[in-house]
C-alpha cells in the first residue's frame, strides 16, 4: 500500500477554531482565573506532552481505571458488538484509543467493521491514533472530528448503525448539568440502531481513589502543572511551576475528586494576551479538573435525565468500574 493510499483513509475534520467552538483558552482562562475560586477546564491539559502523560497515567499501579474497564471490554465487547451490530465506532475523547481496539477486533471478527470516527480536542493524539489504527486495520476508514465533543454536530458516519463510545470515565470530568448535556446531544444524533457505551468509575474506598490520583512516581502531578505550561506557551502567562504544587483530594458531599494547583507562596502572576494579573494568596488554588465517581443509581439518574435507556451494566470482578450500553429513548 502507497503513503497515499494509506493518508485517504483518513480524514480528520478540525473544528477547534470553527465560530463559537467551546474550546477557547483565552476566554476560559480569563473567565476561570478571575473567579473565585479559581478554575480551569480539565481540557486544556491534553497538548502533546499531556496527551503523554495522560498516557503513562493510565499504565501506573495505582491507577486503576484503565485496567478495570480493559478487563470488561475483554470479557463483553462480543455483547455489545453483537447486540449493536454497529458498521462503525465513533468515540468521544479518543485520545491514543487503545482499549478501542477491543471494540473494533470484536467488530471485525463479526465482519462489521467499516470505520471508526475519533473525536477529540487532541490534534496529536487524534493524529497518532489515527495512523497507528489505519495501519494495523487494513480495511478501515478513519473519519475523525479534531473539536470539543461538547458540540456534538455533524458526528462521522451519520446514517451507518454506529456504537457510539464513551470511556475512560471522561464523562466524570464534567459537571452533571454539563454531563446531561452533553449525554442529551448525543442521544439527539443518534437513531434506533445506534448503541452507546459509557464507562463510569463508580465511588469506593476513599484511600484507593485518593492514592490513584496521588501516585508515588509524581505522573499526576507533571499532568496537572502542565496546563501552567500550556498557558504560558499558548497565552504567555508566567506562570513559575516551581511555585504551584499538585492536590488531589475526595470531595465526598459531590462523590468526585477534585485536582487543584497550589500556589506555594503569595504572588502575582501576568497573561498579557488577555490583560489579567492573577493575585494567589499562599495556600490559594486553581481547580483543574472534577472526576465524578458514580453509582449503578447515581448513572441512571444521568442516563434517564439524558433520555438515554439502560441496557445493560456491566461492572469488573472487583466493582471498581462500570461500563453501561445505552439506547436513545425520549427525554
Ligand atoms: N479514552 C481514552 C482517553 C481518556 S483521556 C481512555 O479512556 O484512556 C481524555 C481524552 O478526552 C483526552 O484524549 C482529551 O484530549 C479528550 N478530551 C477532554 N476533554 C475534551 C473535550 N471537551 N472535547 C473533546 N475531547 C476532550
Ligand atoms: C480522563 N479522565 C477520566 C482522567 C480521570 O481519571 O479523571 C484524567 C486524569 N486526571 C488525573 N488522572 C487522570
Amino acid at each position: 500500500m502507497t503513503e497515499d493510499t494509506t493518508r485517504s483513509r483518513i480524514v480528520l475534520r478540525n473544528t477547534l477554531r470553527e465560530h463559537a467552538s467551546p474550546y477557547d483558552l483565552h476566554a476560559d482562562a480569563r473567565a476561570g482565573l478571575s473567579s473565585t475560586p479559581k478554575t480551569l477546564p480539565s481540557k486544556y491539559f491534553y497538548d502533546a506532552r499531556g496527551s503523554h502523560l495522560f498516557e503513562m497515567i493510565t499504565r501506573l499501579p495505582e491507577y486503576y481505571l484503565t485496567r478495570a474497564e480493559t478487563e470488561i471490554l475483554e470479557r463483553e465487547a462480543g455483547r455489545f458488538v453483537g447486540a449493536v451490530r454497529p458498521r462503525v465506532l465513533v468515540e468521544f475523547g479518543s485520545g491514543a484509543a487503545r482499549k478501542t481496539r477491543i471494540l473494533l477486533d470484536a467488530m471485525l471478527e463479526r465482519g462489521l467493521l467499516e470505520g471508526y470516527g475519533p473525536v477529540d480536542v487532541s490534534a496529536e493524539a487524534s493524529r497518532h491514533a489515527a495512523d497507528a489504527l489505519i495501519r494495523d486495520y487494513p480495511d478501515i476508514r478513519v473519519e475523525g472530528v479534531i473539536g470539543d465533543f461538547e458540540r456534538p454536530r455533524d458526528l462521522p458516519f451519520a446514517g451507518r448503525p454506529r456504537l457510539m463510545a464513551f470511556l475512560g470515565s471522561t464523562i466524570g470530568n464534567l459537571e452533571p448539568v454539563q454531563a446531561t448535556s452533553f449525554l442529551t446531544s448525543v442521544q439527539k444524533e443518534m437513531t434506533g440502531a445506534d448503541g452507546f457505551l459509557v464507562g463510569f468509575d463508580l465511588v469506593k474506598d476513599v484511600d484507593v481513589l485518593e492514592r490513584a490520583y496521588n501516585d508515588e512516581a509524581g505522573v499526576t502531578a507533571k499532568f496537572n502543572l502542565n496546563v501552567l505550561r500550556v498557558l504560558n506557551r499558548d497565552l504567555g502567562a508566567s506562570f513559575d511551576l516551581e511555585a504551584f504544587r499538585h492536590r488531589a483530594v475526595w470531595n465526598a458531599r459531590d462523590a468526585r475528586i477534585e485536582m487543584h494547583l497550589e500556589s506555594m507562596v503569595e504572588q502575582s502572576v501576568r497573561i498579557p494576551s488577555i490583560g489579567l494579573e492573577i493575585a494567589f494568596a499562599a495556600g490559594e488554588t486553581i481547580r483543574t479538573e472534577l472526576s465524578h465517581k458514580y453509582t449503578r443509581e447515581s448513572a441512571n439518574g444521568l442516563l434517564d435525565a439524558s433520555g438515554l435507556g439502560l441496557e445493560s451494566w456491566c461492572t469488573d470482578a472487583s466493582d471498581r468500574f462500570a461500563l453501561a450500553l445505552v439506547r436513545a429513548g425520549t427525554v
